[in-house]
Formats: C-alpha cells, sequence, structure tokens
C-alpha cells in the first residue's frame, strides 16, 4: 500500500491522528519507534539542522533529498512541509510532482508569499498573496498529484498574520473550495482560545489540521473533542529535544575536562548500530559474503 493510502486510511479511521517533526532519517525512526502515526518533514527542523532561518533559505532540494531519505527509512506515512510551494503555481506542480516521486502521502502549502518566515518568531514578516492565487496553487497541486490518495493540505496564516478570525475562516472556505483535502489553521497564540472559535466556527466540508506549539496546554484528548480535526503536528520537539540533549553533555565534558561522567547520560554505542539498521547489514554479509 503507498504512504498516501495508508495515511487516508489512518485518518478515516482514527479520531484524532498524530505526527512529529524530524530533520532526517535518525530522528524520523526515533518518532517512528516513540509510536507516532508519521513525520512532518518539518522546513523549520531542517533549517535549523542546517543552522539557518526557516527563512526560505533552504532550497527546495536540500529539502526534497531530506524527505527521500526519511521517507525510505521509516515505514509510516510522511508529510511534507514544503513552505510557500517554493514559488508560483508551476512551481507548486514541478513541486508536487517530485515529492509524491519520492513517497510522501502529503504535503502542506501555506499561504504566504516566497521567501516567507517563519510562523512562529515575534514580529517575524507575515504577507500573504491573494486568494485567488492561493485557489490557483491548490488548484494546481491537485491536478499535479497522480495519486488521488496523495493529500493536498492548504495552510492558512491569517490569524498568525494577525488579520483576525473572519480573513481566516474565508481563506479556508476558499481553499476547501479548491479542492484542498484538508486544512491547516496556524496560530502563535499562546492560549488554545483563538484556535477553538476557529474550530467551533468551521463548517467546511474537509477536516482541520493543528499545529499546537504555541499552545500545547491543548492535548490530543482536548482536540479529539473538538470534533472536526483529524490530524495534529507537533512542528519542532525532535530539534528542540536534540539541542537539549546535546547541549547538555557537550557543557558536561567541558566541565569535566573528559568524557568519564557523560557515559552514563547517553545511549551506549550499541544503540546507534541498531538504529543504523546494522544488525540487517550482518544478516547480508552472513548470507552473501563468500
Ligand atoms: C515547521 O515545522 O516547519 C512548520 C511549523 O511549518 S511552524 O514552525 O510552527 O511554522
Ligand atoms: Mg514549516
Amino acid at each position: 500500500m503507498s504512504a498516501a493510502t495508508l495515511l487516508k486510511q489512518k485518518i478515516a479511521a482514527k479520531p484524532l491522528t498524530h505526527i512529529i517533526g524530524a530533520h532526517n532519517p535518525l530522528s524520523a525512526r526515533l518518532a517512528e519507534e516513540a509510536g507516532f502515526d508519521g513525520i512532518w518533514a518539518s522546513g523549520f527542523e531542517l533549517s535549523a539542522a542546517y543552522g539557518v532561518p526557516d527563512a526560505s533559505l533552504v532550497s527546495m532540494a536540500q529539502h526534497l533529498d531530506m524527505t527521500r531519505a526519511i521517507a525510505e527509512a521509516v515505514g509510516v506515512p510522511v508529510v511534507a512541509d514544503i513552505d510557500t510551494g517554493y514559488g508560483n503555481a508551476v512551481n507548486v506542480m514541478h513541486a508536487v510532482e517530485k515529492y509524491e516521486a519520492a513517497g510522501v502521502a502529503a504535503v502542506v502549502i501555506e499561504d504566504k508569499t516566497f521567501p516567507k518566515d517563519t510562523s512562529l518568531l515575534a514580529g517575524g514578516r507575515q504577507e500573504l498573496v491573494r486568494v485567488e492565487e492561493f485557489q490557483g496553487k491548490i488548484e494546481a497541486a491537485v491536478a499535479a498529484r497522480r495519486s488521488p490518495d496523495l493529500l493536498v493540505i492548504a495552510r492558512v496564516e491569517a490569524l498568525i498574520a494577525g488579520l483576525g478570525q473572519d480573513e481566516a475562516r474565508m481563506r479556508g472556505e476558499s481553499y476547501a473550495a479548491a479542492g484542498a483535502d484538508a486544512v491547516l489553521i496556524h496560530s502563535k497564540a499562546r492560549t488554545p482560545d483563538e484556535i477553538v472559535a476557529f474550530v467551533h466556527a468551521w463548517t467546511a466540508p474537509v477536516p482541520l489540521v493543528l499545529v499546537p506549539t504555541a499552545y500545547p496546554q491543548l492535548t490530543e484528548d482536548d482536540i479529539a473533542a473538538l470534533g472536526k480535526v483529524k490530524l495534529v503536528i507537533y512542528g519542532n520537539h525532535a530539534i528542540r529535544a536534540a539541542v537539549t540533549g546535546m547541549e547538555k553533555v557537550l557543557r558536561q565534558i567541558r566541565r569535566d575536562r573528559g568524557i568519564q561522567n557523560v557515559d552514563k547520560e547517553i545511549v551506549p554505542v550499541t544503540r546507534i548500530f541498531d538504529l543504523q539498521g546494522v544488525p540487517a547489514m550482518k544478516e547480508r554479509e552472513k548470507r552473501y559474503l563468500r
């Protein structure tokens, strides 16, 4: 079964499907092992991994390569964060063709101008494209997919841009009318009120997607109870966890002037061997090396 069909079936079968951001195959494997339904090939995480702002500086080729490597490394479906689609509707079609061929189950396209600025940055430069232009991008994405199961998710940034509930709802409805399979409504409010109000007012016949980074109080049970939301994305917790872990251990090595105390704090090298697939390689050696 294709990744797209798998994700579509999961979303249909479960009250709420949960995916989490990864920035490489290793972090994606950890997410799969932890029991997440899928992987968010996050632009923010990959930008951070490259040490650059999440502002359309990482190229499509870089993100596509990493997304393909992630999709190859895990059995759970991958949802690609393709930002603004790397340009206009023609760029979107090219991107959808390439990401679908890379094995993703869904693409998320946001209604910001290219180059974008990241959504959660205080005072970020948040400019949206015209509604008609973005409808054209959604229609282009739908036309470009080979499988009807590849989900095209339209991301509304109107609340992020401070344009209010009416603008956000109008945009979401317009994108659903243009053929989006789901609408991601993003918010940087520190409490869930803004998102809860949006969800309550939502009447279009497509499900919603939430990214509760800024309002972590809203649990999966809370989200499921809202109805209408079928997918939750945890945007950047893997890269933040990685920084937390690395900072602690690297600083301790400098403090201790040696690695004598950190071994008990970190996984053994054998754990990394397992995550790399060394046991499977050894099986191959046994069978074929002569
Ligand atoms: C990402 O993880 O790249 C996202 C989510 O798009 S956010 O960073 O909140 O915009
Ligand atoms: Mg992103």
